[in-house]
């Protein structure tokens, strides 16, 4: 091809010299990102991983994946599931708490760089809902499933029914029922849904959000973990974000949609976490009473995170070493 051609071919695909061929290589033009020069000069630092709360092999394994030229959805799915088969986790998938029947419904959805969503809500007897979730936004033309539709999908692709219900968490339900009193408070030191945002070696964001919920919840509640801009969002030309707390107050601000946009409009991750636990504490004064914890990534990779209250925590797979941090947090004087 003459030299002149190629440079209009270049520019009519909007994708610079300088991106290089890798880049060309692993990107078709339908899905390229948009790319500006300070993401350019990031790709040195990626991948990237962050996740709620202390998840280091959760994390580490996302990170790992990245590491050998997957992509940001694999590696989504693959953290995610790390905690999904954990029975020590009491917040997600097997072993997960029960609602208030002794029932454990699983909330999950995932996001990929094209701003595809897939999602199951309410769904029992199958452990990784995040790989139902991805198999929602790949192999149907719909967006969620939910209950039995969902737990029906997930056996059609070869899932296995599983017994969720732990013994650690039939115990602690059976305590629960003895005071049989319906408080729907997340407690503020203890739950691990993990929402997870990773962006790949090519610089695409992708994120995933999975959750057992609300211990002991009434039957059929579902919270904000499934649910596309409360629980999660992905803008692969702005960044992600996701959230962990208490669901309903997550919803009722469409949490992780905002601090999309308000990267959108130039906050840095940390600024937009910061805005969106504001708009949370200034709209309920009894935000005293419930933790919600939200984190995010840009284009560039950088993150941030922030809490109602002390105690929310983050895991980061940077440079090839994952570490937990402990996040700031609004409520100082508690
Ligand atoms: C929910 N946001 O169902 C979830 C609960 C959670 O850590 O994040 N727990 O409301």
């Amino acid at each position: 091809m003459k030299r002149r051609n190629f440079l209009k071919r270049a520019s009519l695909s909007g994708i610079g010299m300088a991106v290089g061929s890798t880049l060309l290589a692993n990107t078709s033009l339908k899905n390229a990102p948009s790319i500006n020069q300070s993401t350019i000069n990031n790709y040195e630092n990626f991948p990237i991983v962050i996740s709620t709360w202390n998840v280091p092999n959760a994390t580490k394994k996302a990170g790992e994946v990245l590491e050998q030229g997957s992509t940001s959805i694999d590696a989504i799915e693959k953290g995610c599931m790390v905690e999904e088969a954990d029975i020590t986790n009491q917040s997600v998938g097997n072993g997960g708490r029960p609602d208030s029947d002794g029932k454990v419904t699983l909330d999950a959805c995932i996001m990929d760089k094209n701003g595809n969503y897939g999602s199951v809500v309410f769904m029992q007897n199958i452990v990784h809902a995040i790989s139902v979730a991805r198999k929602v936004m790949e192999d149907t033309p719909h967006v969620m499933l939910a209950g039995k539709g969902a737990e029906k999908f997930a056996i059609s692709k070869g899932f296995d029914k599983t017994n969720l219900l732990s013994d650690a968490s039939k115990k602690a339900w059976k305590k629960w029922k003895k005071e049989a009193k319906y408080k729907p408070i997340i407690n503020i030191e203890n739950h691990d849904t993990i929402g997870m945002l990773a962006i790949d070696k090519v610089g695409d964001i992708s994120g995933g959000c999975t959750t057992s919920g609300l211990a002991f919840k009434m039957p059929g509640r579902v919270g904000d973990s499934p649910i596309i801009g409360s629980g999660l969002f992905i803008n692969n030309t702005i960044g992600g974000a996701t959230a962990t707390g208490m669901g309903e107050e997550v919803l009722k601000t469409v949490g992780s949609f905002l601090i999309v946009e308000l990267m959108r409009q130039g906050k840095s991750p940390q600024q937009a976490c910061e805005e969106a636990i504001n708009r949370i504490v200034t709209s309920n004064p009894n935000y005293k009473n419930f933790q919600v914890g939200y984190i995010a990534i840009n284009k560039k990779g950088e993150t941030g995170y922030y809490s109602i209250h002390e105690y929310f925590s983050v895991s980061i797979y940077k440079d090839k070493k994952c570490t937990n941090h402990q996040s700031d947090f609004f409520n100082k004087q508690m």
